[in-house]
């Protein structure tokens, strides 16, 4: 039997009609990428119902290997995240004047994970593709980066296991209503996807010892 990778993608949140999370999960649902079969789960935007969606896919699905999606509106390109951390603030810092509060995700859990993604094959295969990309420091502390924390949290027994998160930029068709930010057209959005995933199934194909670099 060919091994599980779940991509999942988030609604529409802040007053956007589309969230190309999803619309770039949702073109992979049931598709083979490197010999991997692709389950896409579209998660919700609030902590508790993220995680009880993420945990229903996790026991539906029984993925291999985890790659989240999700939008950060500002991004210049593919962001492959490096770590999650252990504080959520369900209120958006822009709408609180940049007030930030948070709490743990998980009480009593770690601070943080770093990903579990084979994240320096992914860009060296973007690169070559010419998809613009990079590794990034911080998730945030909204509900991607506690998405990315609960699926590793999940997982945390199983460090050989791919588990990670990408951010992607506006959409081209987002971005007429942000005029001064930066986009990136769906396609391309998908295309560096479908990379990261056929990279991901490779890693599942061939493990290494060192998973994550
Ligand atoms: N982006 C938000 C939550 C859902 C999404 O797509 C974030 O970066 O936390």
């Amino acid at each position: 039997m060919s091994a599980t990778i779940l991509l999942t993608g988030f609604m529409p949140f802040g007053g956007e009609r589309t969230n190309p999370s999803w619309q770039v999960a949702a073109k992979f649902d049931r598709a083979t990428i490197g010999g991997a079969a692709v389950r896409a789960w579209e998660l919700p935007v609030n902590l508790k119902r993220a995680g009880q969606a993420l945990a229903g896919a996790l026991q539906m699905a029984r993925p291999e290997a985890i790659l989240g999606l999700g939008q950060a509106g500002g991004r210049t390109a593919l962001s492959i995240e490096q770590v999650a951390i252990n504080l959520v603030d369900e209120r958006r810092t822009r709408e609180t004047g940049g007030a930030i509060g948070g709490k743990p995700i998980v009480a009593g859990a770690p601070d943080a994970y770093f990903t579990r993604l084979p994240v320096a094959a992914i860009l060296r295969a973007l690169a070559r593709a010419e998809i613009p990309a990079e590794r990034s420091l911080s998730a945030g502390i909204f509900i991607c980066n506690a998405a990315m924390y609960l699926a590793l949290h999940a997982t945390r027994d199983n460090p050989a296991m791919p588990v990670g998160f990408i951010h992607l930029p506006y959409a081209t068709a987002q971005a007429a209503r942000h005029r001064a930010a930066p986009s990136m057209s769906l396609e391309m959005m998908a295309a560096g996807v479908e990379i990261a995933l056929k990279v991901i199934a490779r890693s599942l194909a061939r493990p290494r010892r060192e998973a994550a670099t």
